[in-house]
């Protein structure tokens, strides 16, 4: 399963209509070598209602590394203004949460009890080391490198705090660069631009 294959395996509201509406939701991707853009996963999520948090790895072969960073300006890409909120290696040891499993020889990564605000943020993964830089780079280290390559899933639930707890809802775009966005914009433009030439010649 390739990163643009990549598939939210799981959103649910666990209650409908209560005071306590935990949510979780998760997607899988197969993360590909150093230098290249599959190198690194990018979970894309919305918080639906304000609460409390806990964003983890499984990897199952790979080293996670994991950094949470918000969408503040909404635009469904990583910005060098969008903020980090936090980050994490190693917290989700074998045996410290039930759900936290044997990452290779490693371990896999833990934000927990994280307070999330409504908007969008983005859950980006890939194997260690691994830089903020990098996680908003889009892509781990540089072709050639030693890095490890295999599935993760990446999780985000407010299973454990009932009430405090909030809500998320997958946002199904892998969101693009900002030079991609730029791109659509200016291909749009040409298209609208063609079209009332097109206007023009059959008046
Ligand atoms: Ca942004
Ligand atoms: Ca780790
Ligand atoms: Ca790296």
């Amino acid at each position: 399963m390739t990163k643009f294959a990549s598939l939210i395996a799981a959103a649910s509201l666990a209650l409908f209509g209560g005071p306590a509406a935990a949510s979780t939701l998760s997607a899988t991707h197969t993360l590909t070598q150093a230098g290249t853009v599959g190198s690194v996963s990018t979970l894309q999520f919305q918080v639906t209602q304000a609460g409390l948090f806990d964003i983890y790895t499984d990897g199952p072969t790979i080293d996670p590394v994991l950094y949470l960073i918000a969408d503040r300006d909404g635009n469904g890409a990583i910005d060098a203004s969008d903020p980090l909120i936090a980050s994490n290696d190693d917290s989700c040891r074998v045996g410290f949460r039930s759900f936290c499993n044997q990452a290779g020889a490693w371990h896999n990564s833990l934000i927990e009890a994280q307070s999330l605000s409504l908007g969008t943020y983005f859950a980006v993964v890939s194997d260690y080391s691994f830089s903020v830089s990098e996680a908003r780079s889009g892509i781990n280290g540089r072709l050639g490198e030693t890095q490890l390559v295999g599935d993760v899933t990446t999780f985000v639930t407010s299973a454990r705090y009932g009430a405090r707890g909030g809500t998320v809802a997958p946002v199904s775009a892998v969101p693009l660069p900002a030079s991609g966005f730029m791109m659509l914009g200016a291909f749009a433009m040409l298209g609208a631009g063609a079209a009332s030439r097109r206007r023009k010649r059959s008046a």
